[in-house]
């Protein structure tokens, strides 16, 4: 980034910092409804199955305690887990637990979002109440702290939160209910959102605006060249991803469906993967299902603790010499 750029963005994040619109927030587009904004990568580290298996809030809590403290929770957790008490943790057990956490998180997380945005506490929040308080600045016509080119960009959001809002908004009273109001700020959650979620990420890479994605618009979303560097290696196995799995009809570029496919796939479920994953990972007799023992001899994959933290990244520099 050029230093202006860089100047730019920080002060408009300063002052954005309480409310800002959702695009911002949660990352653009919403790639996959994912249960972990970390990689999934077990050779580095467990924090993707660490969140999936707790949460994002409550696998924080477990970096804090002692190995100890954390697989004696963990061990409570396996009790909830086997919901027909037979002692065995089966894949339709884990997989309920998983959709249970990540269920828990959303609901968590339009809690804190009502709070912030249902001012008189009616328990729905007008559209109104969100965008006074998201784009107030800009509705107010502040003039002083915008560049013509700041300014637009946030008109622009505004226009694209307010389409969200009406399309979450059922009965179109420009209310949202608690239920209307997770489907706006989590519209990945929703069927009825679906399509809006595929026309929020085309906008985002079309650059051309023709309604479709090229491999190079695709490309340059993740990554652009700085001066004459050669394209990294991860660059052109994206190239290839682009070609092999994202183009799924080979015509050299992205349509809505196969966009959607991309960042929602419906034959793909993030949840049942994991809970395979974790069953797999562990099950020592190969019996299809965990005990509670086979659990505790794997706790660093399902929890962790600062402690393991630190004594993988032992292993990990050890290995490096
Ligand atoms: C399993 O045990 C828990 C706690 O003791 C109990 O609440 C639950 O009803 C039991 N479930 C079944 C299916 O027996
Ligand atoms: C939104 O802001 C306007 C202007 O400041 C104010 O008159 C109005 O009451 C506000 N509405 C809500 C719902 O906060
Ligand atoms: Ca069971
Ligand atoms: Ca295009």
């Amino acid at each position: 980034m050029k230093p202006l750029h860089v100047f730019l963005f920080l002060a408009l994040y300063a002052s954005w910092v309480i409310c800002k619109p959702t695009q911002e927030k949660k990352g653009r587009v919403h790639h996959n409804k994912d249960l972990s904004d970390h990689q999934h990568d077990d050779s580095k580290d467990f924090q993707y199955d660490h969140e999936a298996f707790l949460g994002k809030e409550e696998s924080k809590t477990f970096d804090q305690l002692t190995p100890e403290e954390s697989k004696e929770r963990l061990g409570k957790i396996v009790d909830k887990i086997d919901s027909d008490n037979d002692t065995f943790v089966t894949a339709t057990e884990l997989l309920a637990w998983i959709k249970f956490v990540h269920g828990r998180w959303v609901s968590e997380d339009v809690d804190k979002q009502m709070l912030l945005f249902d001012k008189n506490k009616d328990a729905s929040v007008s559209w109104e109440e969100y965008s006074n308080q998201t784009y107030g600045h800009l509705l107010a016509g502040e003039e002083e702290f915008y560049d013509i080119q700041d300014k637009d960009t946030y008109r622009k959001m505004m226009k694209r939160d307010e389409r969200r809002f009406k399309h979450a908004d059922k009965d179109g009273d420009m209310i949202a209910t608690r239920e209307e109001f997770t489907a706006f700020l989590h519209p990945e959650e929703f069927d009825y959102m679906k399509d809006l979620v595929v026309t929020e990420t085309l906008e985002d890479i079309d650059k051309n605006g023709d309604g479709i994605v090229d491999v190079n618009e695709y490309i340059s979303d993740m990554y652009s060249a700085e001066g004459d560097e050669p394209e990294p290696d991860w660059v052109k196995t994206e190239r290839k991803q682009f070609l092999d799995f994202r183009d799924l009809n080979k015509d050299g570029k992205m349509d809505r469906t196969e966009i959607s496919q991309w960042i929602l796939p419906h034959d793909y479920d993030h949840s049942d993967i994991e809970a395979k994953h974790l069953i797999y990972e562990s099950d020592k007799d190969r019996d299809e299902k965990l005990t509670k023992a086979e659990i505790l001899d794997n706790w660093n994959m399902f929890v962790g603790s600062q402690a393991t933290n630190y004594g993988e990244d032992l292993t990990r520099r050890h290995d490096e010499f």
